[in-house]
């Protein structure tokens, strides 16, 4: 098997940080001590934390007033997983790619399989686009996809979700997201219940072609690219499309697509305690689905989302959980967005663990406000990049990720390769 980077390149940039971080490693075990953690247990509930890399990602995104592409951006999915192959050699917590179809698609999906395979990464859950035409398209989702008042334009949209699932058992995926872009941009243009109605019709043919291992996950959306109206616009709504459609239908969570100030830790919570919650795409937003890096405005609404999980977790209240990266990175260099969100995602979990559930439970019964918000303050409060810089360590990742990536001069190298055919494409995402 051969990997994205030289083992030896990262063994070299790592020799200049070790004499620090043994020093704050030392001052971190000191520190977990008085709150009675356990290293070693601790080591094995981050060792089990994997985060999906979206195949999109890679690319530099965009607004709907333009794109700025990158140097030597990865112009199809092979270079991709070249892409997110350097993310995971760097970091090791993102071992998957999610992909996307039609912009995906492949010859041969074998070969696609096998390609990943050698840079140790394997396929998460498939993502099906029904939210633009393609060239070869003689239909249009203009006026929607699995909703549209077309019968024989559902019936496309449905059969692509189908195309997405069979392409995903080739690539060894055990789920599809189904994000819709439906919805209305006038009072009166949809009738509400019309198009909920044919959502659930068009969904129930596509669960009907899910495999048994395989789950389907809804994501909703108040707004955008519709701005009056979306079909799945809220989690509620989700929740009782999920629990209509069966038990291989969960609800995923967008951390984006909520209204300023919504509490999606309590999202989060209502929809573990409604056995739901199926999937996240992180990313951060100060007004609206900005897809901003996970963490860069809000990193302790990131921690309290972890503290949810972590404290269902610890009553086994839920299992199997797909968590994936959703962002858009329009100013910064791909790679360098998706190393630091990662961290900052896996800094939240680990900052979630520290968290005293059983005192925190005691206070909370006797109303001790303060008390109960101060302990997760002081989990919140301890630096863990220690932790995570020496797991990295251990499993030859670099305890410096941005600084190995930058010395490895990749943009450049890979300039020579991929010629850029566009000078500026319209937006996405
Ligand atoms: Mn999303």
């Amino acid at each position: 098997m051969f990997k994205a980077i030289e083992k030896n390149i990262i063994v070299e940039s790592n020799t200049k940080f070790t004499d620090n971080l043994n020093r704050d490693y030392e001052y971190f075990l000191e520190r977990i001590s008085r709150l009675n953690i356990n290293e070693n247990l601790l080591k094995k509930k981050i060792s089990k934390f994997n985060l999906a890399l979206p195949s999109w990602g890679v690319g530099t995104g965009g607004t709907r007033f333009g794109r700025f592409p990158g140097v030597a951006e990865p112009r199809n999915i092979f270079e991709k997983i070249e892409d997110c192959a350097i993310v995971n050699d760097l970091i090791g917590i993102t071992s998957s790619v999610s992909p996307h179809f039609p912009w995906d698609n492949v010859k041969n999906y074998k070969e696609l399989k096998d390609h990943a395979a050698n840079y140790g990464l394997k396929f998460d859950v498939v993502n099906s686009n029904t939210f633009q035409d393609q060239a070869n398209h003689k239909h249009s989702y203009k006026f929607g996809s699995l909703t549209n008042s077309d019968q024989s334009i559902r019936q496309k949209a449905v059969e692509l979700n189908i195309d997405c699932i069979n392409k995903g058992i080739t690539l060894g995926s055990k789920g599809l997201t189904v994000w819709l872009a439906d919805g209305g941009n006038f009072p009166g243009q949809q009738n509400f219940s019309r198009t909920l109605s044919c959502y659930m019709d068009s969904m129930q043919t596509i669960y009907k072609s899910l495999p048994d291992d395989w789950k389907i996950l809804l994501e909703h959306k108040p707004y955008e690219p519709a701005f009056y109206s979306t079909v799945i616009n809220d989690w509620g709504t989700s929740y009782i499309c999920a629990k209509e459609l069966g038990e291989k239908a969960m609800c995923l969570v967008d951390l984006g697509h909520h209204l300023p100030n919504t509490n999606i830790e309590m999202i989060v919570s209502r929809l573990i305690d409604l056995k739901k919650l199926g999937g996240f795409h992180f990313n951060d937003s100060k007004f609206g689905d900005d897809d901003l890096d996970s963490g860069s405005i809000d990193p302790y609404e990131l921690f309290l989302i972890f503290n949810e999980l972590t404290s269902a977790s610890e009553l086994n209240k839920f299992t199997n959980i797909s968590y994936m990266i959703d962002q858009s990175h329009n100013v910064t260099d791909p790679i360098e967005s998706l190393i630091q969100s990662a961290n900052e995602i896996i800094t939240a979990y680990i900052k979630s663990l520290l968290v005293d559930q059983k005192k925190l439970k005691s206070l909370q019964e006797k109303n001790d406000v303060i008390g109960a918000s101060m302990i997760l303050k002081e989990a919140y409060s301890i630096d863990v990049s220690a932790i995570i810089k020496k797991i990295r360590y251990e499993n030859h990742n670099a305890i410096e990720p941005i600084y190995t990536y930058r010395k490895l001069n990749y943009r450049q190298q890979k300039s020579k390769i991929r010629f850029q055919n566009k000078p500026s494409l319209p937006g996405i995402i």
